[in-house]
């Protein structure tokens, strides 16, 4: 009895965001949660059939979770007939597969764009007008500023969320995305007429009251444009953050993330999940209205989270290189990391054991997941079965700091940490020279995790890595007492092989060799 009353409100709860420690993590089901996804290509999941052969492939790869969109086009066809059958359908065969869900929000914008709008939508242009260049030209682009663009977004947004409630008491669904890389192009700001008006007003009160609270904790680019202005605490946008692109993209940041708030907060008056925004991520030196700006991308970072409460995180989608720098940027103030999106490339089986182990990721996901050949898939299928393996520990320890993560590159640096007694070093398993891969000209990279369960006791988790300790103490060394392969088993640790000799270096170090995978 004493368990049942213990089990059954954790069980029932909803997925839900907790902060613990230093990090956040995601509870489904009351249990700390790691979302070893990929995403599916964008019209894979708009034909049940489709989908039929991609199920038992992704389980093959050790997913757990499918990331996958909602189309607004195919379930509001007619306005106010809605049409539930797909994401029925997804549900229903995702829990056959014993697979979670993150579903994207294909609303208003998609890259920009409004392609997932309804016909209903596209055409009555006087309705649901558009975005405006600087020529007055009309684009494929829903505007922020028409109440009644909001109104049908969110309405049809809200009958999702309200359809998740009713069917899915079991909790397949996880997260929602809302929207999908909000951007403006081809120039930084709107100039329909709406958007014009807005810009004559004052800034919002509620931005100018966030600039003042958090004023100590703004992300720096975005400081030093309000303050270069001389920090006003009123007056127009042009005033408040001065005469520039700059400013352009900042004010439609504010007006996109309002109305994503507004469609979000529809969505969880009904069914309250978490929900995030995704960013398409810009290149430097690119102005404004160059890329799809006013996302949430790092430098409006602040504008979104003073607009948009109702969201629980900005995320990154990920095909620029410089995998740690954007990770630093969106992980500042506490932002969750989780990403959605990562380039199907040689790598990210390496990325995903970092990202977990350092950045306390609550998501990892390639994009176009389905679309690999078996050489592609099985880097990430190896690296997720061994990350479900270790998921259990990974959500035990990490609350309590005792897990840290590397990315090993060819030309990087060794990775230097210390967790407990011990300062590790991490480097490229290639780095030792006598493997035979460490004789070609490009190295994949090596990554890994570590979690330390007791003071002299360790997992390591990864691959292509070799890990040395020294105590912090000075004047001493630290040697193994014993090296062991394996796995887990209903969390229960198998012991294989003993790793010694040649496996240790004499007792010299950790070592998973390149291109293969282990938990030691
Ligand atoms: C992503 C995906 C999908 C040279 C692109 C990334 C997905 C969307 N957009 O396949 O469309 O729905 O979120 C855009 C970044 C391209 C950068 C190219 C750099």
């Amino acid at each position: 009895l004493a368990f049942a009353a213990r089990a059954q409100p954790v069980a029932g709860s909803l997925p839900r965001l907790v902060k613990t420690g230093p990090s956040t993590q995601l509870l489904v089901d009351g249990k700390p949660y790691f979302v070893l996804g990929g995403e599916l290509g964008n019209s894979t999941a708009s034909s049940t059939a489709y989908m039929q052969p991609v199920w038992p492939k992704l389980k093959a790869m050790h997913l757990n979770t499918v990331i996958a969109p909602v189309y607004w086009e195919l379930l509001e066809p007619q306005e106010g007939k809605f049409d539930f059958a797909l994401v029925d359908d997804l549900l229903r065969d995702a829990r056959k597969h014993q697979m979670k869900l993150v579903l994207l929000w294909f609303g208003a914008w998609k890259n920009s764009m409004s392609c997932y709008a309804p016909a209903w939508v596209k055409t009555d242009l006087k309705r649901f007008p558009r975005v405006q260049d600087e020529q007055g030209v009309p684009q494929e682009i829903m505007t922020p500023f028409e109440p009644r663009n909001l109104e049908a977004d969110r309405k049809a947004f809200g009958q999702l969320m309200q359809h998740l409630k009713a069917t899915d008491g079991q909790h397949t669904v996880i997260t929602v995305q809302v929207e999908n890389e909000i951007g403006m192009l081809p120039t930084a700001r709107s100039y329909d007429a709406q958007a014009n008006a807005a810009f004559r007003q004052p800034v919002p009160a509620a931005l100018l009251t966030y600039l003042q609270r958090e004023k100590k904790s703004l992300k720096p680019e975005f400081a030093a444009i309000w303050q270069r202005q001389g920090a006003k605490t009123k007056g127009t946008w042009e005033e408040v953050f001065g005469k520039s692109l700059a400013t352009d993209e900042i004010f439609m940041a504010w007006y996109f993330a309002a109305y994503t708030n507004a469609v979000a907060a529809a969505g969880k008056a009904s069914y309250p999940l978490p929900m995030y925004v995704n960013a398409a991520l810009n290149r430097s030196g690119v102005a404004p209205g160059k890329y799809p700006s006013a996302g949430p991308l790092p430098h409006v970072m602040d504008v979104w989270l003073a607009a948009a409460p109702s969201l629980d995180l900005l995320a990154p989608d990920f095909y620029n290189p410089d995998f740690q720098h954007w990770c630093d940027l969106y992980t500042r103030g506490g932002n969750p990391l989780f990403i959605p999106e990562h380039r199907f490339e040689d790598g990210v089986d390496a990325k995903a054991f970092f990202a977990l182990g350092h950045y306390n990721c609550l998501a990892f996901s390639p994009f176009a997941i389905e679309g690999s050949d078996t050489l592609k898939a099985a880097p990430i299928g190896r690296a997720y079965d061994l990350l479900q393996q270790v998921s259990p520990l990974l959500g035990q320890y990490q609350p309590a700091g005792q897990v840290r993560g590397f990315l090993l590159q060819k030309d990087s640096a060794a990775s230097s940490f210390t967790l407990g007694n011990y300062r590790f070093t991490a480097k490229h398993e290639f780095t030792l020279g006598w493997s035979l891969g460490a004789k070609k000209a490009t190295w994949n990279p090596g990554g890994g995790l570590i979690i330390a369960v007791a003071p002299d006791e360790f997992y390591v988790v990864g691959t292509g890595l070799v890990l040395t300790a020294e105590p912090t103490a000075k004047g001493q060394r630290a040697g193994y007492i014993s090296v062991d392969e394996g796995h887990f088993e209903n969390e229960k640790w198998v012991p294989g092989r003993r790793m010694n000799g040649d496996q240790d270096h004499q007792g010299r170090h950790v070592r998973v060799p390149g291109g293969e995978y282990a938990i030691q």
